[in-house]
């Protein structure tokens, strides 16, 4: 129940001007469709400027998605495939070390892996597809594998999770990617996913990392069946964790994207509108005062609401990306890959000043005359 008599644009805003932690009833009362974005956005730039200054960031990275094969059937996803469909497939070793090549070729300093859960496949064979990209190419870093694959280790190998990360990270795993989160609210989570990492274990897996020293991402997937308490409740429990463990980097809001998803025909979901994407990029960034970077993920938000994003509460963008599936597969009409004269443009035009990032957020420094030639620079801490 939101006390919405007490609470208004003006007392949030003073929160936010003197840095106060603003609640949940705050946090929904920032979702009404009669609270004009402007203000909100007002004050989530003013955050984002006390965080990142006036820097956008990017990164020149590529995606590696092993094998679509996944036991889970997640209704939301375009990108899985069962076992004996036709579309399903599997990399060799020859193609994932192609990719390798060709990322490294292409200046990239990320990799970011993830796949499905394939029925066939142990663990063993998801440290190799790490390995043999590490040993073959040390100075790519490779973000790799969700909470959700981490929870099908420890199923397949009876391990604790530290074990598991252990084993991935002396394999050459960098960093993880925030993906598996959707919604951790039962009421929703257990209409699209109930069967994968419940929320305990996602928020479990995440701070183990941390602790290890493993820096980690957080997704939200939005714009379906939730609603404004969902979201900001979703949004809580992260910033509880980042309390606790605080080795979050940055938040990515997902917009649901409904082409080839059973959760669409069931429900006959549309996908959200560009209001809806930047009030939730301008909330999220309100709520999350202990996140420091939060993502306009310009492959799933469409590049001009990317670009606007950098003025409600988003300081980066994502990358140039390379073989993006997942969206793709639900009906992303975004191109496959983006140049860094582009994404610097796009940034310029937003009136942001372009900056490269490594995936841990330091400065990448490189000769424009020969980009496949980069150097790590100092970290990137504004405030
Ligand atoms: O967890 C799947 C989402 C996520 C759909 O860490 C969908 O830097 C919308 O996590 N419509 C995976 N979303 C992607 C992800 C990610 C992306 C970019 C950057 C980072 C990072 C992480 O994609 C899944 C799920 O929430 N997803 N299907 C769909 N139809």
């Amino acid at each position: 129940m939101i006390r919405a008599d007490k609470i208004s644009l003006d007392t949030i805003g003073k929160k936010v001007e003197n840095g106060e932690r603003l609640n949940l009833d705050e946090g929904v009362f920032l979702y009404q469709d009669d609270v004009p974005l402007n203000e909100v956005a007002e004050l989530a730039n003013m955050v984002r400027e006390r965080k990142n200054g006036n820097y956008a960031y990017y990164n020149i990275n590529t995606h590696l998605n092993p094998t679509n094969v996944c036991v889970y059937r997640c209704n939301f996803c375009a990108f899985r495939a069962d076992l004996r469909d036709p579309r399903g497939y599997l990399m060799s070793d020859e193609q994932i070390l192609a990719r390798g090549q060709e990322a490294v070729d292409n200046g990239c300093t990320e990799m970011h892996i993830v796949g499905g859960l394939h029925h066939q496949k142990k663990f063993d064979w998801y440290v190799n597809v790490v390995k043999i990209l590490h040993d073959a190419f040390p100075k790519l870093h490779l973000k790799a594998w969700t909470a959700v694959e981490i929870n099908w280790f420890e199923f397949l190998t009876k391990k604790s999770v530290r074990e598991v990360l252990e084993v991935l990270r002396d394999a050459g795993l960098g960093s993880m990617p925030g993906g598996g989160a959707e919604i951790f609210h039962r009421e929703v989570r257990d209409q699209i996913c109930e069967h994968k990492a419940d929320t305990g274990k996602w928020h479990e897996i995440h701070r183990t990392a941390h602790e290890m020293g493993i820096k980690t991402n957080a997704t939200m997937l939005y714009g379906h069946i939730e609603n404004a308490y969902h979201r900001v409740d979703h949004l809580i429990r992260l910033r509880e964790t980042q309390d606790v463990s605080g080795g979050f980097q940055t938040f990515i809001p997902l917009a649901f994207h409904p082409d080839n998803t059973e959760l669409a025909e069931l429900k006959k979901l549309k996908k959200p509108s560009v209001m809806m994407d930047l009030r939730t990029m301008a909330v999220s960034r309100l709520m999350l005062d202990n996140f420091p970077h939060i993502k306009a993920y310009w492959i799933m938000l469409g590049i001009g609401t990317a670009q606007t994003a950098l003025s409600y509460g988003a300081d980066d963008i994502d990358g140039t990306v390379r073989h993006e599936l997942i969206y793709h597969d639900a009906g992303a009409t975004t191109p496959e890959v983006m140049s860094v004269e582009d994404i610097q443009r796009l940034i310029v035009e937003a009136g942001r000043e372009p900056v490269e990032r490594d995936t841990v957020y330091n400065r990448v420094i490189r000769d424009p005359q020969n980009m496949s030639q980069w150097t790590t620079g100092e970290p990137l801490e504004v405030g």
